[in-house]
């Protein structure tokens, strides 16, 4: 970089010296476990990285309203009903506050949602899938949320400071919610028979998705190497994947249910817990938008925008008078 920037003249040197002095002190800044605020200084990689990464995030949260929207008006009871809107209502605002992290960064609102309407935004893989029984949602509030939980713990401590903050709040939330989830499994298990076979038909249907959700393994993950440097990661793909599957074998056997996998065994050398081979292939499959509900996801949040056009007007109708009456 140095022999380049001297074939380039002095003062292009300089430059680059000074460049390579201020990201130094910026990584000094990450290793020393200061929080990066939004009028600090950072890399055009770092900001790049966590546009991507909280505005990825922020689609899941709003996606992820779908499958379990999808069951309001079918839940067995008022208790259960009210629980679940308040849990829906709850990744809504996830979905708002992460918006607003990603709006400290220099993005707007409205380019974050253009690249999820286009579909060049990704958002969770784990969303593409059907939610077919109320044990589902059971299974959902237990499996995806403990996943999300498993994950996001770890980025309360992120290094970006607006990103860190909102997890602490959205973990508090998604830790009720995995409990109302696994609530819902203990009351089918201890329900009928048919109880029983849902709530272990939902198991064998979201264990695999809910493993795809940390990422690909560490060694396709293209983004953990700068995002750990950076302290964005605290642990990786794998790492967090092997926390989930500890945690969630001993709380499947107290259900009375059998994870999907043959080759799960307990390992005593490691004290882990080796799970079999995950289907990369489905997983690719999902996120290249061709999942059984990616079409139907897509759809959904177009209608839902097209539809709250009248909404978006009016408000700024609103805003723009209150500003003129300000200034009179
Ligand atoms: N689905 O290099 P890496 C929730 C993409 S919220 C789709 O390992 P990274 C709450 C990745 O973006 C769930 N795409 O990437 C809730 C990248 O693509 P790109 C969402 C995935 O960023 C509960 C490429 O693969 N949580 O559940 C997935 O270092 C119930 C290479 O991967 C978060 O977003 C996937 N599963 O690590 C709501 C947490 N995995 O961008 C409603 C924050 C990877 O180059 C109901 N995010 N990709 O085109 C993260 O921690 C990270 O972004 C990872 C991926 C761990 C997801």
């Amino acid at each position: 970089m140095y022999t380049q920037a001297l074939n380039a003249g002095p003062e292009a040197a300089e430059r680059t010296i000074e460049d390579a002095a201020i990201l130094a002190r910026f990584q000094e800044r990450i290793d020393a476990e200061e929080r990066i605020e939004p009028n600090d200084f950072m890399p055009a990689a770092y900001r790049k990285t966590l546009i991507r990464q909280i505005s990825q995030h922020a689609h899941s949260e709003i996606v992820g309203m779908l499958p379990e929207g999808n069951w309001i008006t079918r839940a067995p009871s008022l208790r259960r009903k009210a629980a679940l809107l308040a849990k829906v209502q709850d990744e809504c605002g996830h979905g708002l506050y992460l918006y607003a992290a990603a709006e400290t960064l220099g993005v707007s609102r409205e380019e974050l949602i253009d690249q999820l309407l286009s579909g060049k935004a990704k958002y969770s893989s784990i969303f593409n899938y059907p939610t077919l029984s109320w044990a589902d949602i059971g299974a959902i509030g237990w499996l995806v949320d403990g996943a999300a939980i498993m994950n996001q713990i770890p980025l309360c401590r992120c290094s970006y400071g607006p990103y860190a903050r909102a997890m602490i709040r959205v973990c508090k939330e998604e830790s009720f919610h995995q409990r109302q989830g696994y609530e819902i499994m203990l009351a089918l298990v201890r329900g009928s028979e048919a109880q029983r076979e849902m709530a272990q038909d939902a198991l064998n249907r979201w264990w695999w998705p809910c493993l795809m959700m940390f990422g690909p393994p560490d060694a396709d993950s293209r983004h953990s190497e700068a995002s750990t440097r950076w302290k964005i990661k605290r642990f990786s793909n794998d790492e967090l994947r092997q926390k989930f599957v500890d945690a969630t074998v001993p709380q499947a056997r107290y259900l009375g249910l059998t994870i999907p996998d043959p080759d799960l065994r307990f390992n005593e050398e490691t004290g882990h817990w080796d799970y079999g081979a995950i289907d990369w292939e489905e997983f690719r499959q999902v996120i290249a938008g061709n999942g059984p509900c990616n079409a139907d996801r897509m759809a959904a949040r177009r209608k839902a925008h097209e539809d709250g056009a009248w909404v978006r007007e009016a408000a700024c109708a609103h805003a723009a008078k209150s500003r003129v009456r300000a200034a009179a």
